[in-house]
């Protein structure tokens, strides 16, 4: 079977190391982020295979990119483009405040189109993994998602979302029919309890309702699996029917950013091979924890032996 297949946006990412104003940060850590190509370093760490599809730009931080992931062993399609490629610029106010700059509006990566999509590829996937981000770039990355997903289908290839609700690149009553037509589309659908919200109820939806509730309700529309993810409150999840519940590690969180994508790897990595449905929650909430120890998006994503290591870590131990 084939392995994960994932198109996105990667951009350069600048984090000012430290916490505090960015006007007094002593120094800048240079990466690269984005959510589907996080996905995609977390599979490849955990010995699945991966592959990302995406624009980089025609300069040294899209080279960056291509590098960097060729190097996690990612299968990497990057499309060269004549524009920029995007950057983030990120800083802690506080311990618990985290700011970012985008700038990519017109970027390489927002440019992605359909024709991008080596339909093939998509086709021999054992699953499609999409986000919510890349529908809010442009007219032509939305289709450019759209396009996999119905090539996925008509293959019966499973496709997974991750809502991924970036209220920076668009507002509520734009993005909750988008984001709701790929939800129907989707096998398997991952949210936070807002973003559940968003798919379900449109802008207005009230808060307060369970967990359950909104990964029933995610699942009648359309996705066998559908996981509500809620960070340190652990995951909800109704999968072919039945209710799981699990509560999350308790780590010492360093840096938030990528933890979901780090719990979406864990998942799709152990139904890649075969995993039960409480065995790939486990898995999840194992690689989300362990991604947050450490600063930057996806470098703290464990590697097969790391995350056996610490699934056999009574929890009091961990750091
Ligand atoms: O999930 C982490 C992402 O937010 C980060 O890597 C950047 O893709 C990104 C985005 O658009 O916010």
């Amino acid at each position: 079977a084939g392995g994960l297949v994932t198109l996105g946006e990667t951009m350069g990412l600048v984090a000012a190391d430290g916490i505090g104003p960015l006007e007094y940060a002593r120094g800048f850590s240079f990466g690269i982020g984005g959510a589907e190509s996080n996905v995609a370093v977390g599979v490849a760490r955990l010995d699945g295979r991966a592959t990302w599809i995406g624009r980089v730009g025609a300069d040294a931080t899209g080279d960056l990119v291509a590098r960097r992931l060729a190097a996690e062993g990612v299968d990497t399609v990057a499309v060269r483009d004549p524009g920029f490629t995007g950057l983030m610029v990120r800083h802690r106010r506080s311990g618990g405040a985290l700011h970012v700059d985008y700038h990519r509006a017109g970027s390489a990566g927002s440019r992605l189109a359909p024709a991008d999509v080596p339909d093939a590829v998509v086709a021999a996937a054992g699953v499609l993994h999409v986000t919510g981000i890349t529908p809010a770039l442009s007219d032509s990355a939305r289709d450019a998602v759209r396009h996999a997903v119905r090539v996925a289908r008509a293959a019966g290839v499973p496709v997974s979302v991750d809502v991924n609700h970036r209220a920076k690149l668009w507002d509520r009553a734009t993005a909750a029919p988008v984001l709701r037509e790929l939800v129907e589309q989707a096998d398997i659908v991952f949210a936070g309890p807002a973003e559940a919200r968003l798919v379900l109820g449109g802008a207005g939806q009230p808060a307060g309702q369970p967990a359950a509730e909104l990964a029933r309700a995610l699942a009648a529309l359309g996705p066998a699996e559908a996981v509500v993810k809620d960070g340190a409150n652990g995951c909800t999840a109704v999968i072919d029917g039945d209710r799981h519940d699990l509560p999350a590690v308790a780590v010492t969180v360093v840096d938030p950013v990528g933890a979901g994508d780090a719990f979406v790897a864990g998942y799709l990595t152990a139904r890649l091979a075969g995993a039960s449905p409480a065995e790939r929650l486990r898995t999840a909430i194992a690689v989300g924890a362990y991604a947050v120890t450490v600063p930057g998006d996806c470098e703290g994503l464990p590697r097969r032996a790391e995350l056996d290591a610490f699934l056999s870590t009574p929890d009091d131990d961990v750091a």
